[in-house]
């Protein structure tokens, strides 16, 4: 992580406002590159030659588990959602470019898997390379977290072997309908930024195709806010994780 690891890290009012307004908030260089190092070295040790997409790496791999409750993250997702946000569980993506394994998302909003009390349920997400349209970087549109939980079509998303062991992700979500007026943009963020997002905001990612070899790893971390009930899900079998006082 960044320096002053102790220190509470406060947002500005314009952070607030914005995420607010489009229902997610880019925090650059929120994690070191030290750190976002160790998460990918970690991660590629742990994967070894299966490269896909790994349920709650932070129940396997000391260093995930030790980002999840990290001090900086629980400030910012506690004064964005107003509670105390207990983490519940993670997926990591390899992005690897052209990976028959891994399939990008579909336009979706993220709640429908966690089923928690509509707003409860929170999205962080690391970026561990830089991102942008040419290698899967997340799409989203604006302002969509007003528009409540939409209907959506239900869709397998993971395959597993009969161990129970995931194998390959079909396109992640259950889509949903764009309602008029909300139109997509493609994010732009730099390794070591964190994305917080409404759990209502829609979103995608195209399937990473680049020639370039450009991989687009990233984790994505869940929280709810204390209290609330949740899912736990046959695939993602999401738990309560500790963690200490809300300090903001
Ligand atoms: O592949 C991605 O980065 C997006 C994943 C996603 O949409 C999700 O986990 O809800």
């Amino acid at each position: 992580m960044a320096d002053n690891e102790d220190q509470i890290y406060s947002l500005s009012d314009d952070q607030k406002r914005s995420y607010q307004t489009d229902g997610f908030l880019i925090v650059p260089n929120l994690v070191s590159m030290e750190y976002c190092d160790k998460l990918i070295s970690d991660a590629t040790d742990f994967a070894k030659d299966e490269i896909h997409n790994y349920l709650n790496f932070h129940r396997d791999i000391d260093s995930f588990r030790s980002l999840i409750t990290k001090e900086r993250i629980l400030d910012i997702a506690d004064q964005l959602q107003n509670a105390r946000m207990v983490p519940i569980g993670s997926i990591f993506f390899f992005g690897k470019p052209n990976n028959p394994l891994e399939n990008g998302s579909l336009t979706h909003q993220d709640n429908y898997a966690a089923k928690a009390p509509s707003g409860s349920y929170f999205v962080v997400a690391l970026a561990l390379d830089d991102c942008d349209e040419f290698n899967g970087a997340l799409t989203v549109y604006p302002g969509s977290h007003t528009l409540g939980e939409l209907p959506y079509t239900v869709t397998k998303n993971f395959e597993f072997d009969e161990n129970g062991k995931m194998i390959k992700n079909f396109p992640i979500g259950n889509e949903v309908q764009i309602p008029d007026g909300h139109s997509p943009i493609t994010l732009k963020y730099f390794k070591g930024s964190v994305i917080f997002m409404h759990s209502n905001t829609i979103h995608s990612a195209s399937k990473n195709i680049n020639q370039e070899g450009m991989w687009r790893k990233k984790i994505y971390m869940h929280y709810v806010k204390d209290g609330d009930p949740f899912w736990p899900g046959w695939n993602a079998k999401r738990q309560i994780i500790d963690r200490g006082p809300r300090r903001i």
